[in-house]
Order: structure tokens, then C-alpha cells, then sequence
């Protein structure tokens, strides 16, 4: 058994977009102010300093109850303990990342296409991120936004095959555009820029929670 995801709001630390602030102090912050699930995607660091900055993110997050998933490093969340991985399409194949990880792993998967979305297999992924929704400055995606629209359907895809399967929209997500990504089907927002650029990023992660929360509180009330 998998331990249940809260993908609420899926904070990504990139300690290279943090504005020059300490990535682990940032990434409390960003746990304080209601993030569910925090990536260290860290394209930079050499192995060892990855390990030690995911063991030391692992050490401040735990007590917070949030768990931590590294983007494409698989060697890097096994030796520091973390919950899990994220696989973009470059990375290791995720059944390749289950049999090095094991049953209880978090594995997550990036799509943006539809045949990308009709490879993903719901007995080894755990979550999807996909994207892009906005407009980005953050990473080229290499692909065109999807808008809300296309997420929705991007998720009616999914759903039909994996019914409820769970999934985080991606890219260009704000505290003012989070509801409608909500409404689009997903089950939270991934986000770097709206949260680890911010001024504040406790007082950033609590306003995105709280646009997350209060569409998911209208999606299930809504008839
Ligand atoms: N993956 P921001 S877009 C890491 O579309 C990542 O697969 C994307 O950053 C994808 O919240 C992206 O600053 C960056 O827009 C998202």
C-alpha cells in the first residue's frame, strides 16, 4: 500500500530560482503556509550536495508532516530516504523507478499529450502532473499552453481509463488562476514561481491553499 497523496498544493523548490534565499528555509515557509507535497528539483547540484540538501529538506519536512519527492533523481530520493520521484519524459521509465524503489514509493509522471497521457500506467504511476497550463518563464515546457480546457480534457482522457487517478496541473498557476485548474478536474496545482518568488512565501503557499481549498469546497458542494 501506497501512502495516501495530498496533492493540494505541490510546492517545486528549484534552489536555483529562490532569489538567492536559503532553499530549506524557503521550503518551511512554503510547508507552514499549507504545501501538501514539496519537489526538489535541483538541475545544478553535483550528487553528494543533492543527497545532503534532500536529506536536510527531508529533516525540517517531516516534522511538518509533508513529504518530500525529487524530480528525475532516483539514485539521489533512495539514498537521502525521500517519499518518492517525479519523471518528465527524459527521466527514467517509471517502471523502471518502481523496481528500484519498491511498492510504497511516490511515483509521479509529467504529460502534456494525449498520447503521452494514454502511456501512463495506473498501476505504477501514483500521480500526473499535466501541463502545461499558462504561459511559463520558468522552463520551456516545448509544448503550447493547454489552457483550462485542455487540461479538462486532458483529465476526461485519463479519468476514462483510470477512473479518479490523481492528478496536479502545471505551469504559469497563481493564487488568481488556481480555482479554474480546480475546476478543470485536478486535484491540486504544482507551482514554483507563485510561491518561491514571492516576497513572502508562507503568506504566497497560504494564498494558493486557500484558492485550492475553497474550489474544491465548491466543486463538491456544486450540484
Ligand atoms: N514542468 P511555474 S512547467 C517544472 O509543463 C515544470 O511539464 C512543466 O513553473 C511542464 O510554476 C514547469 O513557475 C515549471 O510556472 C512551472
Amino acid at each position: 500500500m501506497r501512502p495516501a497523496l495530498d496533492l493540494r498544493l505541490y510546492a517545486i523548490l528549484d534552489p536555483d530560482r529562490t532569489g538567492g534565499c536559503d532553499p530549506v528555509a524557503l521550503a518551511e515557509a512554503a510547508a507552514r503556509g499549507g504545501a501538501t507535497l514539496l519537489q526538489l528539483r535541483d538541475k545544478g547540484r553535483n550528487t553528494r550536495r543533492a543527497v545532503a540538501l534532500a536529506r536536510t529538506l527531508l529533516a525540517r519536512l517531516t516534522p511538518l508532516g509533508v513529504p518530500l519527492v525529487v524530480d528525475d533523481r532516483v539514485d539521489v530520493a533512495l539514498a537521502a530516504g525521500a517519499a518518492g520521484v517525479h519523471l518528465g519524459r527524459e527521466d527514467m521509465a517509471p517502471e523502471d523507478a518502481r523496481r528500484l524503489l519498491g511498492p510504497r514509493a511516490v511515483i509521479g509522471v509529467t504529460a502534456h499529450r494525449p498520447q503521452e497521457v494514454d502511456a501512463i500506467d495506473p498501476a505504477v504511476a501514483d500521480y500526473a502532473g499535466l501541463g502545461p497550463v499558462h504561459p511559463t518563464a520558468t522552463k520551456d515546457p516545448g509544448d503550447p499552453p493547454l489552457g483550462p480546457e485542455g487540461l479538462a480534457r486532458l483529465i476526461a482522457r485519463l479519468r476514462a481509463r483510470a477512473p479518479g487517478f490523481p492528478v496536479v496541473g502545471i505551469a504559469g498557476i497563481t493564487a488568481a488562476n488556481a480555482a479554474e485548474v480546480i475546476r478543470a478536474g485536478a486535484d491540486g496545482v504544482a507551482v514554483i514561481s507563485a510561491i518561491f518568488m514571492a516576497e513572502d512565501v508562507e503568506a504566497a503557499a497560504r494564498r494558493l491553499r486557500a484558492a485550492v481549498d475553497s474550489a474544491l469546497e465548491a466543486r463538491r458542494t456544486s450540484p
